[in-house]
Parts: structure tokens; C-alpha cells; sequence
């Protein structure tokens, strides 16, 4: 070892290692796996951060209207009731700010800081056989041996940059949303945007009354429903915090996990007035996941549901966008099928003088020029500013860019040649006590409740382990194979993997188009660990 871990002041109990747990991130799930392994079962722990501070994705994501679309009252971690009790919001959804501020309020109470080393890449990670401990690099030419490794890597976290011909030669600025600096202005400035998926909806809106001119460049349109972002009065916040003990349990037995009950009701069920009458409630509403699972049970599996579903916006749209040329634009001809969107006025947007919508799949970016964006027709946009809002490697992006290395030298890049794989979205085979939140093949919900039945999970397993006097637990082949061909039946009973978008990895030319979820709910996630435990943990091997 050659960096200090007194930090950690916890005595490790491994023998021959530096300490018994690596932690990587310091989003959601890393801060709580810190707070799990080192506060709850005593283990000495070693954690890192790429970034200068906690936060994760609402650390690097300080992009104008960056928001969460899962609601206020919801978007926190549960298991703290005092901390519950805590919370502040103003408004329907939390922006960024207020969830960075929620995520240093709780590094701070549960002194979680003093774990991290920031600023710090972690570059490779070698499980060694002999030892069964892993050899943890990081970019400062670090090493630190750990019986387990807990990697909460964030899977919309690796931001995507298309490549595109002669960006270096632009005179402008280009920004990341995933990677945004602190304090950029762009009032007043001619901004051009690539991409309209949740994050480029966002900034989108908020950019547009700012700056002097904005161009969007929209690969496809999108189904946008209202957010409903109204003030949330302390009455109401009151009320939720006095309905929390009901208000978690049936978040944790949900499929999506976002605070309502989904519907039972099937769209194909109704008479067409009472879809619209649903349907126009729901807009009325707001929220994304809202529209797709409690209006109707079936609108993410029934084409005819999906059809009604995808009919009722493209309408709306015709209403509001008053340029039928724009609106045509604007009109998705694809499934209602990926991560339902939500926005304050989004379609309005383009009824602006100062807004135009360049749709570049009829004519793509060709290349940037010194002075902005030229189309293949020839076309140029002059811009001073460009913004990629260009999603993300999502789900493996931050493991495969690691040099990850299991049994026998396996790499995790050669194991997930085909698609990333995983067992339970938190295991791997032949990579030993590595321990992923949020994994591939992990639910598909809002994140935090998730998260939280992970990283619990996992202490679970881990005090499991060390109770016994294990050295290692990985999962068996068929186990792994058996999860994957879950994950793969219950997606293609849905209309999702028809879709093209990150979450079957359908956003970056040459990345495999593969299952990435388990799509049955967070209640059916949980009964599945829970099985492994009931069966005293058989589907797992120990001590290899
Ligand atoms: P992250 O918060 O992504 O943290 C991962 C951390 O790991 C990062 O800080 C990164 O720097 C670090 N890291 C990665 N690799 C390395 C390495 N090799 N070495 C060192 N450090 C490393 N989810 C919802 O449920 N609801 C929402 O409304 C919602 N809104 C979102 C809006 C945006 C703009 C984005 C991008 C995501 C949103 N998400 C939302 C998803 C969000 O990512 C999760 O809710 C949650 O924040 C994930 O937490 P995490 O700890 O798993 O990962
Ligand atoms: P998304 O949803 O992957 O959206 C990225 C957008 O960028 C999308 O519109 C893409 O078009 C577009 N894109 C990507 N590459 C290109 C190129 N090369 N040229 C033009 N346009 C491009 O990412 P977000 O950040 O918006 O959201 C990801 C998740 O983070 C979101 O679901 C929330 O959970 C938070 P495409 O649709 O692929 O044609």
C-alpha cells in the first residue's frame, strides 16, 4: 500500500488487506454503502471520487434546469425516519441544487466525508486469486488491497460525446450536460443544442428565454407529457411526512417505485372517451412516469394501448406548436417506449421567435466549423455556444472504461463483449465479492428506493460473510445465465426493447443491443433477493 488510510480509523479486520472494503462513487448509492459498511458493521473503508465532492449525477449534472423527475416527497433515501422528518422542498420536484445540498446534508450527518479521497479516478481493479483480495489502482498511482469491492459507479453517469467531425476546430464553447461547469452564462448567446431526451428537454426549456437565439438539433422526436411543477405548500409536505409509514412500503412493493399506484386498469378495457378522459387527466397532472403507468396497465405492453397513449400527445402537439412545418418536426412516429419524458411547456417552446428545430435526421450534422454546425445539405448554423445533450453510455459505461480484472485474469470488457450481463443487477461471475449498485440487470424504477434495497442487501450479504468466516462469494454460472434469461423474457413482454434508446443500449453506434433490466418492478426485485436468502444463499458459490 502506498497511501495513507488512517482516515478510515476503523481497524481493518481482513487480514492482509489495507482495508475491507473499496467503495467507488459518491452519489446515492455510494455515500449509503459507506454509511452501511463502515457506520452499521464496523468495516474499515476506502472510498473514491472522480469528483471534487459528493453528489454523483447532481454533482456533474449543474446544467440550466437540471431537476429530478421523480417527485420531491420521494426522491430521498427512506431508512433514516428522522432524517425524513427533516426534509425541505419548495417545489413538486427537487432541482439540482437542493438534491446536492440533500446529499452533502447526509454525508455530513453520517460523517461519510472523511472516507473519500476525491478528485481521485479509480483505474483498474485485479481481483488476485492467491490473496482473494482486490487490487484497487487509481490515477494518482495508488494501490490498496480489499476483500470487497463495492462499486456504485452511477449508470447514467458516463457521458456520451459523439465524435463529430472538426469539433476541436469550433471557435465557441462546447459543454457536456453530464459535465457542466459551475457558473457558465449564456444569456445573450447564439446556443445550439444536440439531443431532446430528458436532459435536453430540460435545458431546452430552461435556455430558451435566456439566450439571443437557440437551435435545437433533434435526432427524434419525443414524447413529452407536462411535469406539473407547481409550489408545494408546507401543508402538504407536512402531509407527506405524516403519511411516510405507509408512503415506503408500498414504494418498496411498486413496479416503478415512484410514489403512486400503478394502474390495473387496461386502456384495451375502456371506451374511447374514457381513455381520453384518463389520458387528459393525467396531462392535466403532470409527470412522465405518471402518463405511461397510472393511467392505464398496458400502455407499455399492448400496441394498441401504446397507439392511444402515443395518438393522445401527438395531438396535443398539433394544439400547441403553431407552425405545422415545426409540429411535423416535432411528431414522433416511433413507439411510446422509452423513459417516459416530462416538461414545463416543452412543445411551447417552439412557438418562440427566438427558438428553431433542426431536424437532423433528414439532414445530419455533417461537421463543426469554426463558426457552428454544418448540415450535410450544406446548411451552416452559426453558434457561439454548442451543448451536448447527448445522454450517456448508460448502465456499463463506467465499467467498461475501468481495466476491471476477475478470476484468472478475466477482464469485465471481454465478459460483457455481448452486452453487460450481472446477476441480481449487483453480482458478476468469477469477479468475487465485487458488489454493484445499481449493476446491469438491476430494477428499472426510481433509483433512490432501489439503491437503498441494494446496498442493504449487500450489507446483508456481506455481514453474512464475515459472520461465517467467508473469503469469498460469487455467483454460479447458471444462476447468472438463469437471471439474464429473466431479465431478457420479462423485457420482451413489454414494447421497451422496440424502442430505441439507451436502455437496451440502442444510443451509441456499435454498443450491443442487449437487456440492461429486470422490468419487473421493484416488489418482484425484492422477492427475488429475498428467495436467494431464503435458500441460504444456494444460488451463490462460496469460498472458490
Ligand atoms: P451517480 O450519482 O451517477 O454517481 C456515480 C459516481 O461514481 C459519480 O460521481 C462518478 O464520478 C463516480 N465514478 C464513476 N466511475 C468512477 C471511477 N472509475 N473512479 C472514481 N469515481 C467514479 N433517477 C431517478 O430515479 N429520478 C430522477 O428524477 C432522475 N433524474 C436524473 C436526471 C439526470 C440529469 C440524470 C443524469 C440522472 C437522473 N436520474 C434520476 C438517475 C440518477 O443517476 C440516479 O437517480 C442516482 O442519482 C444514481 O446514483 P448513483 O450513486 O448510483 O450514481
Ligand atoms: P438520452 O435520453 O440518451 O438522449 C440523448 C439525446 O441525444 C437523444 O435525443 C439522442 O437522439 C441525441 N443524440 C445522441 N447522439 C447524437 C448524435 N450523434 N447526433 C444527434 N443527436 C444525438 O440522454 P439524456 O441525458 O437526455 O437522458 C438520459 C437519462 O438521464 C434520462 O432518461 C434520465 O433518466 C436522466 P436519439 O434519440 O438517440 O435519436
Amino acid at each position: 500500500m502506498n497511501m495513507d488510510t488512517n482516515k478510515t480509523k476503523t481497524k481493518t479486520r481482513t487480514p492482509g488487506a489495507d482495508v475491507d472494503a473499496v467503495v467507488i462513487g459518491a452519489g446515492f448509492g455510494g455515500l449509503y454503502a459507506v454509511h452501511k459498511l463502515r457506520n452499521d458493521l464496523g468495516l474499515s473503508v476506502q472510498a473514491y471520487d472522480s469528483a471534487s465532492d459528493v453528489g454523483g449525477t447532481w454533482f456533474w449534472n449543474r446544467y440550466p434546469g437540471a431537476l429530478s423527475d421523480t417527485e420531491s416527497f420521494c426522491y430521498r433515501y427512506s431508512f433514516d425516519k428522522e432524517l425524513l422528518q427533516e426534509g425541505q422542498w419548495k417545489t413538486r420536484y427537487l432541482t439540482q441544487p437542493e438534491i446536492l445540498d440533500y446529499l452533502n446534508t447526509f454525508a455530513d450527518r453520517f460523517d461519510i466525508r472523511r472516507s473519500y479521497q476525491f478528485d481521485t479516478r479509480v483505474t483498474a481493479t485485479h481481483f488476485d486469486e492467491a490473496s482473494g483480495l482486490w487490487r484497487v489502482t487509481t490515477d494518482k498511482g495508488q494501490t490498496i488491497t480489499a476483500k470487497y469491492l463495492v462499486t456504485g459507479l452511477g449508470l447514467l453517469s458516463a457521458t456520451n460525446t459523439p465524435p463529430f467531425k472538426g469539433a476541436d476546430t469550433f471557435k465557441g464553447n462546447i459543454y457536456h450536460t453530464g459535465a457542466w461547469p459551475e457558473g457558465i452564462d449564456l444569456s445573450g448567446k447564439r446556443v445550439g443544442v444536440i439531443g431532446t431526451g430528458s436532459t435536453g428537454v430540460q435545458v431546452i426549456i430552461a435556455l430558451a428565454p435566456v439566450v439571443r437565439h437557440l437551435t435545437v438539433f433533434q435526432r427524434s422526436p419525443q414524447y413529452v407529457v407536462p411535469i406539473g411543477n407547481w409550489p408545494e405548500d408546507q401543508a402538504t409536505i407536512d402531509d407527506y411526512k405524516a403519511r411516510y409509514d405507509e408512503i415506503w412500503p408500498q414504494i418498496r412493493s411498486s413496479a416503478v417505485a415512484f410514489g403512486f399506484e400503478e394502474s390495473t386498469v387496461p386502456a384495451t378495457s375502456v371506451s374511447e372517451a374514457e381513455r381520453e378522459r384518463v389520458f387528459e387527466e393525467a396531462w392535466q397532472r403532470g409527470g412522465g412516469f405518471r402518463f405511461m403507468f397510472e393511467t392505464f396497465c398496458d400502455i407499455a405492453t399492448s400496441r394498441e394501448a401504446n397507439d392511444a397513449a402515443a395518438d393522445f400527445i401527438k395531438r396535443k402537439i398539433a394544439q400547441v406548436v403553431k407552425d405545422p412545418e415545426t409540429a411535423r418536426k416535432l411528431m414522433p412516429d416511433d413507439l411510446y417506449a422509452k423513459r417516459p419524458l416530462c416538461g414545463a411547456d416543452y412543445y411551447e417552446v417552439y412557438n418562440r421567435e427566438n427558438v428553431s428545430l433542426v431536424d437532423v435526421k433528414a439532414d445530419p450534422i455533417a461537421e463543426f466549423t469554426p463558426n457552428g454546425i454544418k448540415l450535410t445539405s450544406g446548411a451552416e448554423h452559426e453558434l457561439d455556444v454548442v451543448v451536448f445533450a447527448t445522454g450517456f453510455d448508460a448502465v456499463e459505461g463506467n465499467y467498461t472504461r475501468m481495466d476491471m480484472r476477475g478470476r484468472g485474469g478475466v477482464t469485465m470488457n471481454e465478459l460483457w463483449k455481448d452486452g453487460p450481463q450481472g446477476y441480481l443487477g449487483v453480482m458478476e461471475t468469477d469477479f468475487p465479492n465485487l458488489f454493484m449498485i445499481l449493476g446491469p440487470n438491476g430494477p428499472f424504477t426510481n433509483l433512490p428506493p432501489s439503491i437503498e434495497v441494494q446496498v442493504e442487501w449487500i450489507a446483508d450479504t456481506i455481514a453474512m460473510m464475515e459472520a461465517g468466516g467467508h473469503r469469498t462469494i460469487e455467483p454460479k454460472p447458471e444462476s447468472r445465465d438463469e437471471w439474464i434469461e429473466t431479465c431478457r423474457t420479462i423485457a420482451d413482454m413489454t414494447l421497451f426493447p422496440q424502442a430505441e434508446s439507451w436502455i437496451f443500449g440502442a444510443n451509441i453506434p456499435g454498443k450491443s443491443n442487449a437487456v440492461r433490466f429486470y422490468l419487473g418492478g421493484l416488489g418482484g426485485y425484492r422477492e427475488e433477493l429475498r428467495k436467494v436468502v431464503d435458500a441460504g444463499y444456494a444460488p451463490l458459490e462460496f469460498d472458490r
